[in-house]
């Protein structure tokens, strides 16, 4: 059967000849007015990035190459008796836009499996750091390091034509997805003291491998949690801060390493992936100064003061969602079947009915309805990976194969370096001073 980078070879060609004729026909088109508040305000709805792998609709939400999740859930193989999508799969959609066979899902699984140990210095500079630094910190430093090996880095050296630059590109990509097991798993253990890291079983498939390391292999249910995780945080459309982060970092061609790298210290960000332990917070403070019998009413008034703090609700609003993400309703599904009656889970939906409401008639945010960091800590927590700040680590596994599969297809496609225009107040000022 047909390896990713045979398909890949194939489909790149004429991809270029697409964009060609996009561009011939349609580059001269304006996408509308871009207006000074934008400026000023994040960028919000800006036309600026070409993001291949998925579309994030404000409405309906992610679709990955046309694919929603219960779709991917349907159509992407599976793993023998399990009923979530593999992730090895979900990146060979990413990159192709094809849906692989069996087969060569299960020869990605291996491939990573054989792509896995690290570096023997990047070990040692995990098991130096101490276990107070945070766990994104961590993963950071590890994922820069592994630069230190990268072929599109050696290869750039060498003088390598810049239409052969996706196939390093791919190379390192491969390699940066088969190591983040291990990374995550070494600092899980580092941190939480539990033990030493087992070695990755070639037969088993990426998140099994995963669930292995981080101690929880034994639980098939965990595993599925984990694919569903996967598949779900994998990629958000090209805007958000970790994916722009490692497009625009690997435009001026850093390696892929490098690129990840960067991308993670903006996940680590509380607006962003570190959403997720911050909701797991909140919950125990809630659950801290109201006690186990949590009513509506409690809910509303906690909601209230932490506004009234000045604080956000962790887990609500989105930058483009304006509907219940379905990120959260699939994680929601999932605990349905898996851990209906779970006292936090109970929880979770208790507020889902009470905080859009509260979001409304506070009147600032533009979307109350929950995100995906709401839901995947309960989950988790539930297996017993209570350990909150280590979440964002396991969103940072999963954004790599978004992040990934667009640096290969923008050195494929030779896609630029990243250079806006920037403009000062004062400069603004001048310029619509007689306007
Ligand atoms: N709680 C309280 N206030 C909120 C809010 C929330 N959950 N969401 C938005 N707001 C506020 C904003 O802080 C902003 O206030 P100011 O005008 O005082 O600055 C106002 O509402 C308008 O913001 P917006 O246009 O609705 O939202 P943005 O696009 O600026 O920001 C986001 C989006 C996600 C950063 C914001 O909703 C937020 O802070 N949510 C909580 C953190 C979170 O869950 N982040 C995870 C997002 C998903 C992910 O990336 O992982």
């Amino acid at each position: 059967t047909q390896t990713l980078k045979e398909r890949l070879a194939e489909l790149i060609p004429a991809e270029i000849e697409n964009v060609k004729a996009v561009r011939k026909e349609h580059g001269a088109k304006a996408f509308g007015q871009v207006t000074v508040d934008q400026v000023y305000g994040g960028m919000r709805g800006l036309p600026a990035l070409l993001w291949d792998g998925s579309v994030l609709d404000a409405e309906e939400g992610i679709r990955f190459r046309g694919k929603t999740i219960p779709d991917c859930q349907a159509q992407l193989p599976k793993a023998p008796g399990g009923s979530e999508p593999l992730p090895e799969a979900l990146f060979w959609l990413l990159l192709t836009g094809e849906v692989p066979t069996p087969e060569q899902t299960q020869a990605l699984s291996k491939e990573w499996a054989a792509r896995a140990q690290l570096p023997e210095f990047v070990e040692e500079i995990l098991d130096r750091c101490p276990p107070t630094l945070h766990p994104m910190t961590q993963f950071s430093m590890a994922v820069t390091a592994l630069n230190h090996d990268s072929a599109f880095a050696k290869a750039y050296q060498q003088g390598i034509s810049k239409k052969d630059y996706w196939g390093p590109t791919f190379e390192d990509s491969m390699d940066l997805i088969a190591k983040l097991p291990n990374i995550a798993g070494r600092i899980y253990r580092n941190v939480f003291g539990k033990g030493k890291l087992p070695a990755i079983d070639p037969s088993k498939d990426y998140s099994a491998n995963l669930a292995t390391l981080l101690g929880f292999g034994d639980n098939e249910a965990f595993v599925e949690l984990l694919r569903l995780y996967v598949v779900i945080h994998s990629d958000h459309e090209g805007g958000n801060v970790s994916a722009h982060t490692g497009k625009l970092v690997g435009s001026a061609l850093s390696d892929p390493f490098l690129a990840f790298g960067a991308s993670l210290n903006g996940l680590a960000g509380p607006l962003h992936g570190l959403a997720n332990q911050e909701v797991l917070i909140w919950l125990r403070k809630m659950k801290a100064q109201i006690g186990d019998d949590i009513s509506d009413e409690k809910i509303k008034e906690y909601v209230w003061a932490t506004l009234k703090g000045g604080q956000v609700i962790p887990g609500y609003g989105h930058a483009v969602l304006r509907k219940t993400d379905p990120r959260y309703t699939a994680q929601r599904e999932f605990a349905l079947k898996h851990l209906p009656d779970d006292p936090l889970f109970k929880l979770v939906g208790q507020i889902y009915k009470i905080a859009p409401d509260v979001l409304l008639e506070a009147g600032k945010a533009k979307n109350p309805w929950p995100n995906v960091d709401a839901h995947s800590g309960v989950l988790l927590t539930y297996y017993g990976l209570d350990q909150m700040n280590f979440y964002t680590v396991l969103f940072g596994v999963s954004r790599a194969f978004g992040v990934a599969a667009q640096l290969i297809w923008d050195r494929a496609l030779g896609a630029p370096l990243e250079r806006p225009k920037s403009y000062s107040t004062e400069a603004i000022k001048k310029i619509f001073a007689n306007k």
